[in-house]
């Protein structure tokens, strides 16, 4: 193994949870206790305004496998993940929530599916601890972004979860994408599943993600939906739609003119003129932007690299 590489990183971002980081600590040592594995505990504060930093300075001081990154401000979980990825030593990640609703004595189960040989393990909030509306928003939403992307999975996104390295190498968190890290690695070729994990209702503060990260998540689920799809043919779905429109288009207007020509009525009292010409328009933007998205991805071409598993040479 190389130098200042080791076996487990537990990565928790976190915002304004002063009260819950002690307790977390201690239930993560003593389970590390029980793991035959080096160790560290990546804390990303995003930008909290309670005493959590304080808090995680205790605990950096009286344990050295605690790091901790604080954001200057809050730039939300993806970003603290994002970070948390970037600066793990581990061969393997887990990442928690800091609210002690996930539970520690999980992660040797996590590490135990790993080891069937999957690259990502979610947990799966069976029994979910959390208030009704929230509980039936996510599972709408869970059930869409699974029918829309053929990911078989019940919880998306559980704040639980194991990664081997190469996928939180592979893949790129920005925006809220958070939501669909199970997404995205299956979209890279990794071999993702779930297991069943404990969960407890929130102890301490409150939670930030109120009923508006539902809408936030559907919009969210477009842009996942596009970039795992059509990145790389950016034509296909614009030039679709607009070659669609542009044909009704044009046979709209043509038969509007073949009217006005051969049987004399007058073009001034029929409204669907206008949506002959409006649709030839869109039409003809969707094809623009189609190409411009190739150009794009054309001129790209270097960078976009294509996910290797193993090379022989
Ligand atoms: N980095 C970061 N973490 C956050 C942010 N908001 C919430 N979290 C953390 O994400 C986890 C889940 O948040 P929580 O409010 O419990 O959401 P819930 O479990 O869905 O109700 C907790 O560990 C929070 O501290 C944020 O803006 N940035
Ligand atoms: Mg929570």
């Amino acid at each position: 193994m190389e130098k200042d590489k080791i076996d487990l990183s537990i990565v928790i971002p976190l915002y304004n949870e002063e009260e819950s980081l002690g307790e977390l600590h201690e239930q993560i040592t003593t389970v590390l206790g029980s793991l035959d594995t080096s160790a560290e505990i990546v804390f990303v504060d995003d930008g909290s305004s309670d005493a959590s930093m304080k808090k995680l300075t205790e605990l950096h001081e009286k344990d050295a496998r605690v790091r901790v990154y604080q954001f200057r401000k809050n730039y939300g979980k993806s970003a603290a993940l994002a970070k948390g990825f970037s600066v793990a030593k581990g061969q393997t990640l887990i990442t928690m929530d800091a609210d002690l609703q996930d539970d520690p004595r999980e992660i040797p189960h996590l590490l135990a599916k790993l080891d069937e040989g999957f690259d990502l393990v979610s947990g799966w909030k069976k029994e979910r601890k959390d208030p009704f509306i929230k509980r039936t928003t996510s599972r709408l939403f869970n059930r869409i972004t699974c029918m829309s992307t053929n990911l078989e999975m019940h919880d998306i996104n559980c704040g639980i979860k194991a990664y081997r390295r190469e996928v939180t190498d592979a893949i790129n968190v920005y925006g809220q994408l958070h939501r669909f890290l199970p997404v995205l690695a299956q979209w890279e070729g990794f071999k993702v599943s779930e297991i069943v994990v404990r969960h407890h209702p929130r102890k301490y503060g409150k939670t930030k993600f109120g009923v508006s990260r539902f809408v936030a998540g559907f919009i969210d689920l477009i842009t996942v939906l596009f970039i795992t799809r059509y990145t790389r043919r950016p034509l296909h779905l614009f030039g679709l739609a607009g070659l669609v429109s542009f044909i009704f288009g044009l046979g709209l207007s043509s038969w509007l003119a073949f009217e006005r020509i051969f049987n004399d009525k007058y073009l001034s009292n029929r409204p669907m003129m206008f949506l002959g010409i409006l649709l030839i328009i869109v039409g003809v933007q969707f094809v623009s932007i189609g190409l411009l998205g190739e150009m794009i991805t054309e001129s790209r071409k270097q960078q976009v690299d294509y996910a290797i598993k193993k090379t022989l040479t």
